[in-house]
């Protein structure tokens, strides 16, 4: 495939925009190259400027669900926008919003929207320290919570394909306060909390790391970071921007049968559009203002459009249970074709699922932790990354991201992905024994 157009406006933008992307990831740093620019997608297919089309794997990172462009979530925006994008003022769709979720899933009686995951993490945080009185919290390493200064410290996502996991700017006062544990070792987080009695506010993790590849929770981890939390008055917290209602209607929360403190939520819930959210236990929610003493708003928060397109979306998810079944299909057939053509020709391999969140990692398994994800073969990661947009293939360009599927997706689609993943790995290793 040619890129020329492509190509031309990332030399435009690297000269007006840091990196010429406005987040890290997009620019490919990981994998060469110049990153593709997107005009339009429609169901699991994407266009580039160049007019290439490509199935996708990434759906925004989470929230097309439904693939993009889904026709009731389109005119559910375009009926709102025509009677104003923002008012700054309470709207019904807010109320219907925050109870098809409060309804929805455990332990979330009252929630607050915002405007991405980010601002959702970063509210929730202070929300749990204003709640305890306490200051420290603990997160885990190759986790990611958006960019705020607390969680910017051995974080996941793109602080890992700059090889920079803790960003310069966090001012040491805050990086005290953050104390980072190893995902998976529950021990690791004892070892935190007793070093640290009765100084931690809040445990924050994903329950499905998502921002380290996809690695799902051993046994006993999320039961025993609840019982942890239980017993020193910790608020534990939830990340399911990536996982909540992606992974089940109700989130991690459900399949795990864990229920957190306080949960937080982004891009899914406005099907792409941007938002946030963070709810939980009453007592807590209650602290934030204007209840409450934390402080906490914004002029876009419950913005008209996002709530709508993400209400119509979440809706149609609730009404219709079986889309989680044939996610989970469609998923399986993918990650087990994959480890199949890996297997065949000896390359050493984990493929991770929950859901449909693909994790694929190119070292011998198990991959629980960051150290684990961080022995995949990372140029091998590039070729397989680039054989694959070649023959059509939109993949995540990190080996530290997840695949999201979408029902969009049909088998035929997914056949045509691991043929193009067999052609490329055979080139490949072709290439390598020429
Ligand atoms: N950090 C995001 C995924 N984990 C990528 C955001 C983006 O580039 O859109």
């Amino acid at each position: 495939m040619e890129y020329p157009n492509s190509t031309n406006l990332f030399e435009r933008a690297q000269k007006v925009i840091p990196g010429g992307v406005n987040s890290p990831v997009r620019a490919f740093n990981s994998v060469g190259g110049s990153p593709l620019f997107i005009t339009k997608a429609k169901g699991c297919h994407l266009w580039d400027e160049d007019g290439n089309k490509y199935i996708d794997y990434i759906g925004s990172w989470g929230p097309m669900l439904l693939g993009h462009a889904q026709p009731d979530v389109v005119k559910a925006v375009q009926e709102t926008a025509a009677n104003s994008t923002s008012f700054g003022a309470p709207t019904r769709i807010e109320v219907e919003m925050a109870e098809l979720i409060t309804s929805s899933v455990p332990g979330v009686d009252k929630i607050r929207m915002v405007n991405s995951g980010t601002e959702a993490t970063m509210s929730a945080i202070r929300v749990a320290r204003g709640y305890t009185g306490k200051e420290k919290i603990i997160k885990f390493k190759g986790n990611y919570h958006g960019h705020g200064d607390s969680f910017l410290i051995e974080a996941g996502s793109g602080a890992l394909t700059m090889g920079q996991p803790s960003s310069p700017g966090v001012t040491e006062g805050t990086a005290k306060d953050t104390l980072n544990a190893a995902y998976n070792k529950l021990d690791s987080v004892e070892k935190l909390v007793e070093a640290n009695k009765g100084n931690i506010a809040a445990i924050i993790l994903e329950p499905v790391a998502g921002n380290m590849g996809c690695i799902p929770p051993v046994e006993g981890f999320l039961t025993g970071l609840r019982e942890l939390c239980d017993e020193h008055d910790i608020v534990l917290i939830f990340d399911e921007v990536m996982t909540g209602f992606r992974v089940d209607f109700k989130g991690a929360q459900k399949i795990y049968d864990v229920t957190a403190d306080l949960v937080t939520y982004g891009k899914i819930i406005g099907a792409g559009l941007p938002v946030g959210a963070y709810g939980g236990k009453k007592e807590i929610m209650d602290y934030v203002a204007p209840t409450g003493p934390v402080y906490q708003a914004g002029t876009l928060s419950g913005n008209p459009l996002a709530m709508a397109a993400g209400y119509t979306m979440l809706k149609k998810l609730k009404e219709n249970p079986e889309i989680y079944g044939e996610l989970e299909k469609k998923a399986s057939v993918l990650a087990n074709g994959i480890a199949k053509t890996l297997e065949s020709h000896n390359i050493p391999h984990t493929v991770n699922r929950v859901g449909s969140m693909v994790g694929v990692f190119y070292c011998e398994g198990p991959v629980e932790t960051f150290d684990d994800a961080n022995k995949t073969d990372k140029e091998l990661f590039g070729k397989i990354f680039h054989g694959m947009l070649n023959r059509g293939i939109h993949l995540p360009p990190s080996p530290f991201e997840a695949f999201f599927l979408s029902n969009a997706l049909s088998i035929e689609d997914i056949t045509f992905t691991l043929t193009a993943f067999q052609e490329a790995i055979a080139e490949i290793v072709s290439n390598e024994e020429g």
